[in-house]
């Protein structure tokens, strides 16, 4: 049985990948693509964004494996074959690591923790106060596995949460909203948004000028989403008229953001190395395999990726 499983397009963690197959999934034949490789009887394809060219020379290829829960870079490639099923992350890892990130990010917001660097920074001991959690509304776009994950959590928390998606959705403590008729609504309370949406055709730009007029005055902005989602001049535009009052940013429609970009100066805009979380190579070898095993014994796959839709 061919089992080999062709790494293409991620470059920097190849070793950990390697030595993560090599332990917890050994019957997969791992390889990291080499230009110029035979690649027309690979079955199996892990990828981030795949080399020009590489698809239509994959001949027998069976199961495309995403490295991330979001593939609108794969997508966006028009020779991706649509008749080959691409399945996108899903791992506990790497919600893990959304989830805490998303929640280190909300108590950096609720707490406003550049009202306390400004004073120490004039070694000033400044009355500071904070709503309770419940008295802070949290709204987060997209309430998938990341988004619902991270909801629950914020709830343990104590925070006011809602949460918008494209369906409807039944979370406990979670008031939920849907479609873009009820998106005016979700807005219209939400102090600190994070958008953990996928990117699609509906969703590009969503984070613009029109949306962050419906939200509270001074509100925060979190996006561990893509850079795609976000119309960066009028995120400029907002925060320098207060409407936007902090913003924490993990992704940028051009990675790695260049020096000269006007956001590593904007005050009160944090801003993280697209690392909001990361698949974790050994919790992933390990659902990648089990898939394998499963498409083998003819059983369904799971998070198959609806391509019409996007996500
Ligand atoms: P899911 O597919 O599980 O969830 C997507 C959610 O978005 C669903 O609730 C869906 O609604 C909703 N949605 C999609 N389109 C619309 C729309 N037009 N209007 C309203 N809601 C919509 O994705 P994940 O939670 O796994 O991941 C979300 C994104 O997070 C990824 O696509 C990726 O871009 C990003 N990401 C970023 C990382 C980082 O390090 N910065 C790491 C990992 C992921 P419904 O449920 O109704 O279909
Ligand atoms: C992902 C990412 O989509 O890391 O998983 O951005």
């Amino acid at each position: 049985m061919n089992r080999t499983l062709l790494f293409v397009g991620a470059g920097a963690r190849t070793d950990s990948w390697i030595n993560a197959f090599a332990e917890v999934a050994p019957e997969i034949d791992f390889q990291p693509y080499e230009p110029g490789q035979d690649v027309s009887d690979v079955p199996y394809c892990l990828a981030w964004k795949a080399p020009p060219g590489i698809w239509p020379a994959m001949k027998n290829l069976k199961i495309i494996f995403g490295i991330g829960a979001g593939v609108d870079r794969l997508l966006a490639d028009s020779s991706l074959p649509r008749d080959v099923p691409l399945v996108r992350m899903v791992e506990p890892e790497l919600t893990r690591g959304m989830v805490e990130y998303v929640l280190w990010q909300c108590l950096f917001h609720h707490r406003k923790v550049w009202e306390l660097e400004a004073a120490q920074s004039c070694s000033t001991w400044r009355p500071h106060s904070y709503p309770a959690p419940w008295d802070r509304t949290i709204g987060i776009m997209g309430l998938g596995e990341l988004g619902s994950a991270a909801a629950e959590r914020l709830v343990e928390f104590g925070f006011t949460v809602r949460g918008w998606s494209r369906t409807p959705k039944s979370l406990p403590k979670v008031e939920s909203f849907f479609g873009a008729d009820q998106l005016p609504a979700f807005l219209s309370k939400t102090e600190i948004l994070v958008c953990l949406l996928p990117l699609t055709a509906d969703t590009r730009g969503i984070l613009n000028a029109a949306l962050f007029a419906q939200l509270p005055r001074r509100a925060s902005i979190i996006n561990a989403a893509r850079g795609g989602h976000l119309v960066e001049a009028d995120l400029s535009a907002a925060m320098a008229s207060g409407q936007i009052n902090a913003a924490t940013l993990d992704v940028f429609e051009t990675e790695p953001l260049p020096p000269e970009h006007p956001f590593w100066s904007t005050e009160r805009l944090y801003i993280t190395p697209h690392n909001a979380s990361i698949t974790d190579p050994r919790s992933a070898a390990w659902r990648i395999a089990k898939q394998i095993a499963k498409f083998e014994a003819g059983e369904g796959l799971d998070h198959v990726v609806d391509c019409a839709r996007g996500y």
